[in-house]
């Protein structure tokens, strides 16, 4: 089994490099901390999480001195991928590392994996990639201490909105339930993953709030973001990351769509409490998971809105 050649590179291996979808969130961030915990506990001394940057939120967590912006080899035995479906999601910086690596791994929950790694462990089923990292770890014999348990727990709590999520599972509760035994702090996790914003995230989303559009019969919600806009208000790493899922929390609406504006046109990212939004971003490009999905498209504002809420539209008649 995979799992099982994994442990044999990972007890071979003594240098290491983890990373994980660019923009990262809890899930990435957490999953590559607790792989880079596991690693160290096992005795393993060179370690580099790589991201350019990342939510400051989770800079509490455990070993996240190990992430760093650059890398500290030219070189690493073995690359582990996380939570990213693709290496073109890998800052494109990174992507040497991966290339000269002697073996590469990846771990990863989207729906449509190219499988790129030497070693890939994919479930689509699993709620957040820390999910599988759990059911990996113990099925490898490592120990998952209250640390790792920690980062874990982040990863999953970010993944399901705080369990709300219909991905859900009960493992996700029975994993949740053993953290807390094992003394790892729950409602902290839960209100720093979830709850705390800055100031500019929240005049983020309160303009966010104040612009959404309502089409279809209010069945779909539109939002949108520019680099100005966030210029104005100083918006750092991962503060944008809730406005997606504000529109999909209002009764009746079906698909939440959110425009952000970025160097390559605008990233979509889509919510939906029941139809398959990785199916639309597709056509655009992108994909996803059914009720999580994003993709990109280079074009004004306003041709971006007519095409996403029209075929959008399609898919809900
Ligand atoms: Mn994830």
């Amino acid at each position: 089994m995979t799992l099982d050649e994994i442990l044999r590179e990972i007890e071979k291996a003594d240098s290491f490099v983890i990373t994980a979808h660019d923009n990262p969130d809890g899930d990435a961030i957490g999953s590559c901390l607790a792989f880079a915990t596991v690693l160290k506990n096992l005795g393993k001394e060179k370690i580099d999480v790589l991201f350019k940057e990342y939510p400051r939120v989770f800079a509490t967590l455990p070993n996240s001195d190990l992430i760093r912006t650059e890398a500290t080899l030219e070189e690493y035995d073995m690359a582990i991928v996380l939570d990213c479906p693709e290496l073109k999601r890998v800052h494109k910086d990174y992507h040497k590392y991966f290339e000269n690596a002697k073996v590469t791994v990846e771990v990863d929950h989207h729906l449509k994996n190219a499988m790129f790694a030497d070693l890939d462990v994919v479930n689509p089923a699993a709620p957040a990639c820390a999910e599988i990292l759990v059911s990996s770890f113990q099925y490898m014999g490592i120990e998952i201490t209250k640390e790792v348990a920690a980062c874990l727990l982040t990863g999953i709590i970010t993944d399901t909105g705080g369990f709300r999520f219909a991905s859900t599972t009960r493992e996700t509760f029975e994993f949740a339930g053993w953290a807390l035994s094992k003394g790892v702090n729950v409602s902290k996790i839960y209100k720093e993953s979830l709850m705390t914003k800055s100031k500019s995230q929240f005049e983020a989303e309160k303009l966010a709030v104040d612009r959404l559009e309502f089409y279809m019969d209010d069945k779909i919600t539109f939002t949108y973001m520019t680099k100005e806009d966030e210029k104005n208000l100083n918006i750092q790493a991962g503060e944008c990351d809730g406005i997606a899922g504000i529109g999909v929390n209002i009764e009746g609406v079906e698909v939440a769509i959110f425009a952000r504006e970025r160097d390559d046109g605008f990233k979509l990212s889509f919510r939906s409490n029941n139809i398959d939004v990785a199916d639309i971003c597709m056509l655009f490009g992108g994909g996803g998971h059914k009720l999580a999905a994003g993709c990109t498209i280079d074009a004004s504002l306003e041709e971006v809105r007519k095409a996403v809420v029209e075929e959008t539209k399609k898919h809900l008649q």
